[in-house]
């Protein structure tokens, strides 16, 4: 049987963390998968996190089963968090998912069960693994604009321009905030025109949002999904838990879909909860549970959001660095979209002949999209990114 298989393409940013595991040089810099580190290139359990697993480990008396939408405190917690009302509560179905990934796997399945016939969107560029499920379930796709490589800043009319063409029951894949790759995102302004426009087409918006607390803050980064929600007649959206509280590993994300009504909610919720059976009967609890923790107590709440503020306020000082570094090197204003794009990666814009003699010469890894991850620097690597970046060429 194992004879028949095939080999699989691996994911570039997954081969790039090993590149750089069995690199000798000790100067090296990872600009690659993209996990938060602090200035000494620890990603930390968050301190509420801790705290809270404490309190889960003296409070909880059974691990026996939850149900198949996980636990009904974590779900309300991420309604809250992710739409905070911008929706009629009955018109919102949600469960608990193996991670952000496992919430996009769902829903696209979802989306082929409901509509097989739809045409999935998504950006060009977008994040890899969006392109490989779509592939792997066989389901039809197609990119729209979304980066212009001069400016490094989101080609509007490009993306307008091509998503004029959706059709009926089509889905728009949209990243809520902190656009994975590029780091650059849309304008509240543009924001609604999308809304029209995908209003006025009928077409279903699926929201990908992975890094909200990332960008602009808690609630800023969740505006555009709110905007969104709140302007059609059907949404998905897709969350995941890994970043904004550090718990990459405990696999915690959640997919909820927004119907017409309560009655095609109460129906999505059957659907939804059928998915998880199939897939993997019950969702993984302790990620969830922690979550629900920290959401429900006043004060693990404001440590956890004080701390996600001290996160993002560290990868912004490095953006304004590394901007100022390279204005005063190259004496041009050509890299000030650094500073304005958000979230964890900015793309760079250049070939990967460039993005390797980086890593040739300066140990400095990024993905050969040259993406690169703003929170592996630190205030002493970013003199030494730009002058690898002004010596490239880029
Ligand atoms: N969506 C995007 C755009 C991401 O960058 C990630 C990152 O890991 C995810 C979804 C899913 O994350 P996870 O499955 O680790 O929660
Ligand atoms: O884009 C990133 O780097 C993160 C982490 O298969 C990641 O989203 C990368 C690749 C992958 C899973 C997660």
């Amino acid at each position: 049987m194992l004879e028949h298989l095939t080999e699989q393409p691996a994911d570039k940013i997954l081969m790039l963390m090993q590149a750089y595991k069995s690199d000798p040089r000790t100067d090296k810099i990872d600009l690659g998968v993209g996990v938060y580190k602090d200035p000494k290139g620890v990603t930390p359990v968050m301190r509420a996190v801790k705290a809270a697993e404490q309190k889960i480990w003296e409070t909880q008396e059974s691990k026996s089963y939850t149900s198949l939408a996980g636990e009904p405190m974590y779900i309300e917690g991420m309604i809250k968090l992710v739409l905070n009302g911008a929706v009629a509560r009955e018109r919102i179905s949600g469960v608990t998912t193996p991670g952000g990934t496992g919430a996009i796997r769902q829903a696209f399945e979802l989306i082929k069960k409901a509509t097989p016939q739809a045409t999935v969107w998504v950006s060009n560029p977008t994040w890899p693994n969006h392109l490989s499920i779509l592939k792997y379930l066989d389901m039809r796709h197609t990119a729209y604009t979304y980066f212009d490589t001069a400016t490094r800043d989101v080609d509007f009319d490009g993306m307008m321009a091509d998503l004029a063409n959706v059709k009926a029951g089509d889905v728009v894949l949209l990243h809520g905030c902190c656009h994975n790759p590029t780091g650059a995102n849309l304008t509240l302004e543009q924001w609604k025109e999308v809304v029209a426009l995908l209003k006025a087409k009928g077409a279903v918006p699926m929201i990908d949002i992975a890094y909200q607390g990332f960008g602009d803050g808690l609630d800023a980064d969740a505006q555009a999904t709110r905007l969104v929600a709140a302007g059609v007649d059907e949404c998905i959206i897709a969350a995941s838990c890994s970043k904004n509280f550090g718990i990459y590993r405990e696999r915690t994300g959640a997919l909820m879909t927004i119907a017409r009504d309560e009655a095609q909610a109460k129906l999505a919720q059957g659907m939804l909860q059928f998915l998880n059976r199939q897939n993997f009967s019950f969702p993984p609890d302790h990620g969830a549970r922690i979550v629900a923790t920290i959401l429900n107590d006043d004060a693990l709440r404001a440590d956890w959001e004080a701390e996600l503020e001290e996160v993002r306020n560290t990868m912004l000082g490095l953006r304004t660095q590394l901007a100022n570094e390279l204005r005063r090197l190259t004496n041009t204003d050509r890299f000030d979209f650094i500073a304005k794009h958000r979230g964890m990666f900015s793309q760079i814009g250049t070939t990967p002949e460039k993005v390797e003699q980086m890593r040739a010469d300066s140990g400095i890894y990024m993905v050969s999209d040259s993406r690169m991850n703003i929170a592996g620097l630190n205030v002493e690597t970013v003199p030494l990114l730009a002058e690898a970046i002004v010596k490239a060429g880029v």
